[in-house]
């Protein structure tokens, strides 16, 4: 699938830190350590509505990660899903009476403007679920002859006669639980909401995931060989796609907290179930929901800010960059009227400190910036930094009667900060 462009990203003098984020599997804050190419999958948007504050935060964290990364030395394959057919997306486009596929293309069109806007690097794959379904009729064809999966019978009157829905047994795995860390019981809890199916009659385990779906009346199906005529459950589209392009034990898998469990979980065991080899990721990254009125933003529940509605009033994607970098990626936190003023207040005071030709020595907050990013991606401390420089650069400009003679003001080095703003942070003045 097409993604998007990509911003030019230009060079800054120096390297950056070698990263550390916070990996769920450890509980802990981990250095990442690639082996020269740093791979990193993350989960992309269910095309059933447009891009909220909740989706620009999770990929703009991404992005700044993939920033780090490069700034680090490292070359970043970087891979996301669209999930272009999965219940949510077929239920609103019966609801709204447009094809599913109609609904998705304009979806997905309106992320990629709204990415653009952003500033947000592109990923080297942009892969759809219909794209990935040879694979998962692959890969659940060979979990089946080995026994990880096995079929269960339709309910009495659904799909055609002999057709199964295909699942996995968690039971042949033992890394079962080693993403989220949950016990059964926070399973449990959560997993009915979260598009799972505990009361499915004849399930070996309520928590097995859905492989592969059969053919229902009304619902779109592809050729799945021995599998019979169907589509791919949710956590094994991520599963396939992930390994056809990074392949196993890859740097990141990354997502909203939201998907640790099951999406995250399952996918991972999948994958080990699927190869024997362990772990999937090296780290698995999650950013903290966003809300709005003291609720998840999201488009089940509709409470939305929309990234193309911000845009459309003439609010600047890097006001809406900013607003969501003034926050650490690990700290819930809820939109209103005043992050957006805020944001916009910093962008003007920005672009007024770095509109000079001279300025107070940029190599200190730029060596700032790099510590914060790499410091478990602290965007609010490297925000900091750069308020801190800014506000010396205004200081500098009201003292100075105009010539660049006084002690502490360097030629070119609001040049070098905004180069940094731009390669390192993704705001392009
Ligand atoms: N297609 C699946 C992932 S394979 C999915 O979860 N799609 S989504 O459209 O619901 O979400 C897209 C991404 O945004 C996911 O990584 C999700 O974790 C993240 N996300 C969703 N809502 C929020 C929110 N309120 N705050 C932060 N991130 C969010
Ligand atoms: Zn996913």
């Amino acid at each position: 699938m097409k993604s998007w462009p990509s911003p030019f990203i230009p060079a800054v003098p120096g390297t950056g830190l070698p990263v550390r984020v916070h990996d769920n599997a450890s509980g802990a804050v981990r250095e990442l350590t690639p082996d020269g190419t740093a791979r990193m999958y993350v989960c992309g948007i269910t095309p059933y509505d447009a891009t909220h504050i909740g989706h620009a935060a999770t990929y703009v964290t991404f992005d700044l990660l993939g920033r780090a990364l490069r700034d680090a030395g490292h070359e970043v394959l970087y891979v996301q899903n669209v999930t272009d057919v999965d219940d949510p997306l077929l239920v609103r486009a019966r609801r709204d009476g447009v094809r599913w596929q109609a609904l998705a293309d304009m979806e997905i069109a309106l992320f990629r403007e709204d990415m653009t806007a952003l500033g947000v690097i592109a990923p080297d794959y942009y892969i759809g679920a219909v794209e990935g379904v040879p694979s998962v009729v692959k890969v659940v064809t060979d979990l089946l002859n080995s026994g990880t999966a096995y079929r269960v019978e339709l309910p009495e009157g659904e799909g055609a006669a002999e057709a199964c829905d295909i699942y996995f047994d968690l039971s042949s795995t033992p890394d079962f639980g080693s993403v989220s860390l949950w016990d059964r019981d926070q399973m449990m809890a959560v997993y009915a909401e979260r598009g799972g199916d505990p009361e499915r009659a004849g399930k070996l385990d309520a928590l097995d995931p859905l492989l592969w779906r059969a053919a229902r009346a009304g619902e779109p199906s592809w050729p799945g060989g021995d599998l019979g005529d169907g589509r791919p459950g949710w956590h094994i589209e991520c599963t396939t796609i992930a390994l056809d392009y990074l392949g196993m034990t890859f740097d990141v898998q990354g997502g909203g907290t939201d998907l640790v469990f099951p999406h995250h979980e399952m996918s991972a065991v999948q994958a080990c179930g699927i190869t024997g080899i362990s772990p999937f990721a090296r780290a698995y990254v999650h950013q903290a929901m966003v809300g709005l009125d003291g609720q998840k933003m999201s488009k089940s529940k509709g409470n939305l800010v929309l990234v193309s509605t911000l845009r459309g009033s003439g609010i600047d994607p890097m006001a809406i960059r900013l607003a969501v970098l003034a926050h650490h990626y690990r700290t819930p936190w809820e939109w209103t009227g005043q992050t957006l003023l805020d944001a916009q207040q910093r962008l003007a005071t920005w672009r007024a400190g770095l509109s000079g030709n001279g300025g107070p020595s940029a190599d200190s907050t730029i060596a700032r910036i790099r510590e914060c990013l790499a410091n478990d991606l602290d965007a609010p401390g490297a925000l900091a930094a750069v308020d801190e420089w800014v506000t010396a650069s205004l200081e500098q400009e009201g003292t100075d009667p105009g010539g660049l003679e006084l002690v502490g003001i360097e030629l070119g080095a609001p040049g070098l900060v905004g180069r940094a703003l731009d390669a390192l942070l993704g705001i392009r003045l």
